[in-house]
C-alpha cells in the first residue's frame, strides 16, 4: 500500500529533520498493513494522517543559574501527542541529545503502549536539551524549577501527568512537584514517580525493569523455557537496568553485564546489585568505579568496543534486556546475539533496537518483546499511582507487583493473539502495533472530529 510511503514523505516534507521520530512512525505504520487492508474505515476516518500529527506541542525557554551565577538557556518540551484513552500521559527526558523529533518520537510510541496497558491514559512525552551531569544538587533544583515555571500552565491530573525517563528520577520528580504545588496552589497527583513520603506508589521505581522482565518470561512461558539459570546481558545502568537485573536474580536468571555511555561491566559472577544501587543511586558516579570493588570483573570502555558494534551484545547470553536508549542495538549486534545462542529479547528502553535489527529478529521468530510492549510495564505502574491518588488509598508492594505482572500478562497475551488474527503468530511487533493502534483509532472514530 502507497499510504506508508506517502504519510513518510508527508511528514519528512512537513516536519524536517526528525529521523527518530520517521523511524517510529514508518515501523508503526507497516505494522499497520493487513488492519488497513481489512477494515476500510481507518482510511476513511483519515486514523492515519490524524494519528501522526501531535495533537498539541509546547515549546519553550528554560533559563536558569548554575552555582556561579551565570545564566544557562534550554530548550523544554512537552507534546501532547493524542488524548483518546485519557490525559496525555508519558515521561520527561532531560539529555543534551533531546529534540523535537526526539521527543516526537517518545511520544507517538507513548500513544500504543499507553493504549496495550489496558487503561485510560492518553499519549505525551516531554524534558529538555538540558544535561544533568556533573550538575550540582542546587543546580538540579534550579533547573526543575525554571522548567515547570512554564511547564505548569500546560499539565494536570486530569489533563496531561509527566513522570520520568532519562535523567528525570525520584530527585527531579521531587523539584518539579514542589514548584507545580507552589504555582498552581493545588496539592494533586501531576506528576507519577513521586516519592512514597507524599504520593508515590509502591514499586513505581521498580516497575519498568520488573515488567520488562515478566514480559520476557511471558514470552519464553509460551515456548516452554524459563530464565532460571540462564545467562542474560543487560544494557545501560539507570533505573530500568538496575530493576531488570533485580528481577532476574528473583526469578533465577544470572544477569552478568551493565553499562553506561562510557563503557560497559561484564562480571561472569553475576552482576553486584548492592554495589550497583549504591554507585548509581546514592554515589552518581560513572561505571567505571565498579571494578574497584569488584576486581574480577571486567570494564571495557566504549573505544574497545568492536567498531560499529555496542559490546554488551558480544557477550555470549541466553537472553537480553537492552535498557538504556534508542538505537544501541544494530544489525550486527542483533546478528552476533543470535549467533551466540540468543533466543529472547526484551526490550526495557525505547526503541533501542535499530529497524535492520528488528527485522533480523522477526525473521528468526525469536522470543522479541518490541519496548513499546515489553516496557509498559513504568508507564502502567504510573497510571496505578494516579488511580491511588485519585482514590486517596495507598496499596501495598505485593498488591502492585501483581497488578503489574497481570497487566503484562494481558499485554502479552493481547499482542500475540493479534498476531496471530493477523497471520504471523510469533510477530509481536506486528501484534503490538495493531493491538495498540486498534484501540485508539475506534476511540478517535466513536468521539468525532475534534
Ligand atoms: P536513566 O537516566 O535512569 O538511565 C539511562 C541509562 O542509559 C544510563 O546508564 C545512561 O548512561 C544510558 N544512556 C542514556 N543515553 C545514552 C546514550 N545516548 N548512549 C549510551 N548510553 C546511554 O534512564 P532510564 O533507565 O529511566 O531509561 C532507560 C531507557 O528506558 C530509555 O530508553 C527510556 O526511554 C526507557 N524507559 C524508561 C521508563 C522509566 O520508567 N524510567 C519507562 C519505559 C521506558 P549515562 O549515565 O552514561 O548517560
Ligand atoms: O517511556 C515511558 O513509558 C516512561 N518513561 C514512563 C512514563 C510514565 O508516565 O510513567
Amino acid at each position: 500500500m502507497g499510504y506508508v510511503r506517502e504519510v513518510c514523505d508527508y511528514l519528512a516534507r512537513t516536519s524536517p529533520a526528525q529521523a527518530e521520530f520517521y523511524q517510529a512512525a514508518q515501523e508503526v505504520l507497516m505494522s499497520l498493513r493487513p488492519l488497513m487492508e481489512k477494515y476500510p474505515k481507518y482510511q476513511e476516518h483519515k486514523i492515519i494522517e490524524r494519528i501522526v500529527e501531535p495533537e498539541r506541542q509546547i515549546l519553550f525557554r528554560v533559563n536558569w543559574t548554575d552555582d556561579k551565577g551565570e545564566i544557562h538557556i534550554n530548550k523544554g518540551y512537552r507534546i501532547e501527542f493524542n488524548s483518546a484513552l485519557g490525559p496525555y500521559k508519558g515521561g520527561l527526558r532531560f539529555h543534551p541529545s533531546v529534540n523535537a523529533g526526539v521527543i516526537k518520537f517518545l511520544g507517538f510510541e507513548q500513544i500504543f503502549k499507553n493504549s496495550l496497558t489496558g487503561l485510560q491514559i492518553g499519549g505525551g512525552k516531554g524534558g529538555s536539551d538540558f544535561d544533568p551531569k556533573g550538575k550540582s544538587d542546587n543546580e538540579i533544583m534550579r533547573f526543575c524549577q525554571a522548567f515547570m515555571s512554564e511547564l505548569y500552565r500546560h499539565i494536570g491530573a486530569t489533563t496531561d501527568v509527566p513522570a520520568g525517563d532519562i535523567g528525570v528520577g525520584g530527585r527531579e520528580i521531587g523539584y518539579l512537584f514542589g514548584m507545580y504545588k507552589k504555582l498552581a496552589n493545588s496539592y494533586e497527583g501531576v506528576l507519577t514517580g513521586k516519592s512514597l513520603l507524599w504520593g508515590g506508589s509502591l514499586a513505581r521505581t521498580e516497575a519498568t525493569g520488573y515488567g520488562a522482565v515478566y514480559f520476557a518470561k511471558y514470552m519464553l512461558e509460551d515456548r516452554g523455557e524459563t530464565l532460571k539459570g540462564k545467562r542474560c546481558v543487560v544494557s545501560g545502568s539507570g533505573n530500568v537496568s538496575i530493576y531488570t537485573i533485580e528481577k532476574l536474580y528473583q526469578l533465577g536468571a544470572l544477569p552478568i553485564t551493565c553499562s553506561d555511555s562510557n563503557g560497559m561491566i561484564y562480571d561472569e559472577d553475576g552482576i553486584d546489585l548492592a554495589l550497583l544501587k549504591e554507585l548509581k543511586e546514592t554515589k552518581r558516579v560513572r561505571l567505571n568505579e565498579y571494578t574497584k570493588s569488584r576486581p574480577n570483573a571486567k570494564y571495557t570502555p566504549v573505544s574497545g568496543y568492536k567498531e560499529g558494534t555496542n559490546g554488551v551484545w558480544s557477550i555470549p547470553c541466553f537472553a537480553a534486556f537492552p535498557s538504556a536508549t534508542q538505537n544501541e542495538l544494530n544489525a550486527q549486534d542483533a546478528k552476533t546475539l543470535l549467533a551466540n545462542g540468543c533466543i529472547c529479547v526484551s526490550e526495557g528502553a525505547n526503541m533501542p533496537s535499530t529497524p535492520e535489527a528488528v527485522d533480523i529478529f522477526v525473521e528468526n521468530k525469536i522470543a522479541y518483546g518490541p519496548g513499546k510492549a515489553a516496557n509498559a510495564g513504568g508507564v502502567a505502574t504510573s497510571q496505578l499511582e494516579m488511580q491511588q491518588n485519585a482514590s486517596m488509598t495507598n496499596w501495598t508492594f505485593e498488591e502492585v507487583d501483581a497488578k503489574l505482572a497481570q497487566i503484562m500478562k494481558n499485554i502479552y497475551t493481547n499482542a500475540s493473539a493479534t498476531a496471530a488474527e493477523f497471520g504471523d503468530p510469533t510477530n509481536l511487533v506486528m501484534g503490538a502495533n495493531i493491538a495498540g493502534f486498534r484501540k485508539v483509532a475506534d476511540a478517535m472514530i466513536e468521539q468525532g472530529l475534534v
